[in-house]
């Protein structure tokens, strides 16, 4: 059983992902790992904080030698802005007059839920470690998932298709997504330049006014398999999990599968991709087929599930960030002392992330995925693994 999870607060020493369940045989790196922590720090309207830091992960445990060996992995990225908090944030009880608490707590942040309910008197140690700077670990741990699903040829990428009331409008094809993926600069992580100005004016307005502003961005998984997950209990559907998986993303208030927000308000047929069978190679350019089957479809407003099950079709998710909650331009709030109103506090922040929690939605994609794989071709070794899948594509073919 693929199984992680994280510690570490933003401004504490270091964060730590811990993942274990994996087969032993996956290729691994420190390098492919980093890669995917770069993604995560870009994108236009980020905050000082990624000017700091040059997330890096080592890795303590469960690889050697560029692989896997089947134990639990541990992994460790050094928080650099520690040095300018050791003094007010020591473990050790150290000098209360360093300490800079958090004293109204922001709309929209866990500060004030999270402080009634740890019973604590400021927002500190809530924002500490509800802050989306715990999404690094996960990404650690996303890119050795991906790294599982790439020894069964799955891919997992990203891209953002609105920031604020700026929305792409045409479809892209994931050859782009691997060539935004490739990018050394990234603005907005938007496949169309057109579209990805007018984002970037979203971001220059509320940059302005002291205002943030939040977006859309869309996870496409490609070469799953049909058969990954189940109607046959409600928490093992497969798009329930990926649903779970993104809505516990910081700031996601809502998460979509393929047109599932559309198909709301269209009739049913308009809402359904049709099925066709053809064994010819050339078939209409707007007629999707996967590897597996000869089955095709005339589109994908499934975003690859259906009953709960991937269809073999490409996995679409998109995650709906609102605008994150610290604000130049603070809201209303109330001291928590004196319980007087007084303006929310305001600490750096950045003002639109959608493009790196486009790459912190892949890495739960990605680890939603692996997990699902694993618990259906099974396998100890990547030998084991992969001669599982292999039979079952064949199954696939001879269907
Ligand atoms: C983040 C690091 C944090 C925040 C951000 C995410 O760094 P700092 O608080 O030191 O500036 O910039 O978190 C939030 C926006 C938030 O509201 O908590 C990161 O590494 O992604």
């Amino acid at each position: 059983m693929l199984r992680f999870f994280t510690a570490g607060e933003s401004h504490g020493e270091a964060l730590i992902a811990n993942l274990s369940g994996l087969p032993a045989g996956i290729a691994v790196s420190e390098a492919s790992i980093d890669r995917q922590l770069w993604r995560r720090q870009q994108g236009f309207g980020r905050g000082g904080r990624m000017k700091i830091e040059h997330d890096h992960a080592r890795i303590l445990s469960g690889v050697r030698h560029g692989q896997t060996i089947g134990s639990p992995i541990a992994m460790l990225i050094e928080n650099r802005d520690w040095q300018n908090w050791s003094e007010s944030l020591p473990v050790d009880t150290g000098d209360p007059q360093k300490h800079k608490a958090v004293k109204s707590p922001r709309p929209g942040h866990a500060d004030l839920a999270g402080a009634l309910k740890y019973n604590l008197p400021e927002a500190r140690y809530i924002l500490e470690r509800a802050s989306a700077r715990e999404t690094t670990a996960r990404v650690a741990a996303g890119a050795v998932a991906k790294q599982v699903l790439e020894a069964l040829d799955i891919e997992v990428l990203s891209h953002v298709i609105q920031v604020g009331s700026a929305r792409l409008s045409r479809s892209v094809a994931f050859e782009e997504l691997r060539a935004l993926a490739a990018r050394n600069q990234v603005l907005l992580n938007c496949a169309d330049e057109e579209c990805e100005l007018r984002m970037k004016a979203e971001v220059d307005a509320v940059l302005r006014t002291g205002d943030t502003v939040g977006g859309v961005f869309e996870v496409v998984a490609h070469n799953v398999p049909p058969g990954l997950g189940t109607y046959a209990n409600w928490d093992e559907r497969l798009d329930a999990k990926l649903a779970y998986a993104v809505m516990s993303i910081q700031a996601v208030k809502a998460v979509e599968i393929g047109d599932g927000v559309m198909g709301a308000s269209v009739h049913g047929s308009a809402a359904q991709d049709e099925i066709g069978y053809s064994r010819e190679e050339a078939i209409s350019a707007d007629t999707l087929r996967s590897k597996f089957t000869d089955f095709t479809r005339a589109g994908n407003h499934a975003g690859g599930v259906e009953g709960g099950i991937s269809n073999g079709s490409d996995i679409v998710v998109r995650g709906h960030l609102k605008p994150i909650s610290t604000l130049r331009r603070p809201l209303g709030s109330v001291d928590f002392a004196s319980r007087e109103p007084v303006k929310a506090a305001y600490e750096r922040s950045d003002v639109c992330a959608v493009p790196a929690a486009g790459v912190v939605g892949e890495a739960m994609v990605a680890l939603t995925l692996a997990a699902a794989a694993l618990e259906k071709f099974g396998g100890d070794s990547l030998v084991e693994l992969r001669r599982n899948y292999e039979g079952y594509c064949e199954q696939l073919r001879n269907f």
